[in-house]
């Protein structure tokens, strides 16, 4: 018997290092295919993290990236996750060559190393996320519906645990990757640069003049100059709403802050209902393209 009491054979006790050459496979293969997207799977591995996490209630303790129930119906089906599927395809090779990583360790360690090689910040990293079954899949509506404003946004967000600028760090996000329209409907990238992590979202925020798109998609903003960029009608509301603007104004004005301020809700984020254990060490992975 072992210490847990059972007869199987001890279970593999990865290390950091184990942890970074997971990083590494990832890292190498995120610009593998030059027709996805602008170039590489770094967005939606991203997303993919953030779908994951971001159907945490603070209330009852559910949902989280303690679980990965996005592997299962019916939570791969809702509106929201439509698309993910490609990030989670991404990974399955990852995940056979690393079968004792948990998927939900693996999504998020997906999600930190996009952020470093996308020339983000430094995203530290606590292992121990346990797969959940079916029975934890969460209920359809936990994520933020990019149609609505400002009170919604507040809902969804505090529903989760987070306060306004803790919101509007995260939407920072969108200056990576774009909309599609066989996935949420809409259309577009967010900035000129879909793979580099920078403040431009809040930039572009402030400085460009958006209008409505007149197409017979659902309603989004373009920029009155190129007509190339798209906000959501929830990104609209960071700038609308007077408490939201203030944030934005800090991060367009200061990369930086940003970047501090990004790591660490992120790392909240991703944290979301996870009960580590208390002596989990944090690691911060080494990069390799960026
Ligand atoms: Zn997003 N997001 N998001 N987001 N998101 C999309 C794409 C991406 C909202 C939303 O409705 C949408 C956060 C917050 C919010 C990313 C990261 C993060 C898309 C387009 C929509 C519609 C999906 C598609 O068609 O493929 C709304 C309303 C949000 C509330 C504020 C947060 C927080 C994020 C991470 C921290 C990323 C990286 C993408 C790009 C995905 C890709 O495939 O390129």
């Amino acid at each position: 018997l072992n210490q847990q009491g059972s007869a199987l054979p001890k279970v593999f006790k990865p290390k950091f290092e184990d942890y970074q050459a997971v990083y590494n496979e990832i890292a190498n293969r995120l610009e593998e295919n030059e027709d996805y997207d602008d170039g590489s799977y770094g967005p939606v591995l991203v997303r993919l993290a953030w779908h994951a996490s971001g159907t945490y209630d603070v209330n009852t303790k559910t949902g989280g990236s303690n679980g990965a129930t996005m592997r299962f119906s019916p939570e791969s089906d809702h509106g929201a996750n439509a698309g993910l599927k490609a990030a989670r395809d991404f990974l399955e090779p990852v995940k056979q060559k690393f079968p004792w990583i948990t998927y939900s360790d693996l999504w998020i360690l997906a999600g930190v190393c996009a952020i470093q090689e996308m020339l983000g910040p430094d995203v530290p990293y606590r292992p121990g996320r346990q797969d959940k079954d079916v029975s934890a899949c969460t209920p359809d509506g936990r994520l933020p519906d990019a149609a609505q404003g400002q009170d919604h946004l507040r809902n969804i967000f505090y529903r989760m645990g987070f306060n306004d600028q803790e919101i509007v760090a995260l939407a920072g996000a969108h200056a990576l990757g774009r909309c599609h329209t066989d996935r949420s409907g809409y259309s577009g990238p967010w900035t000129f640069s879909p793979t580099v992590l920078t403040n431009d979202y809040y930039r572009l925020l402030l400085e460009e003049k958006w209008q409505w798109k007149k197409w017979n998609g659902p309603k989004q903003y373009e920029d009155k100059k190129t007509k190339s960029l798209m906000m959501l009608p929830a990104d609209m509301a960071l700038v609308e709403d007077k408490k939201f603007r203030e944030w934005v104004k800090k991060y367009a004005a200061d990369n930086d802050l940003f970047f501090k301020d990004f790591s660490n809700v992120v790392v909240k984020l991703f944290e979301l209902g996870v009960p580590f254990p208390e002596d989990t060490p944090q690691w911060v992975f080494k990069r390799v393209n960026a």
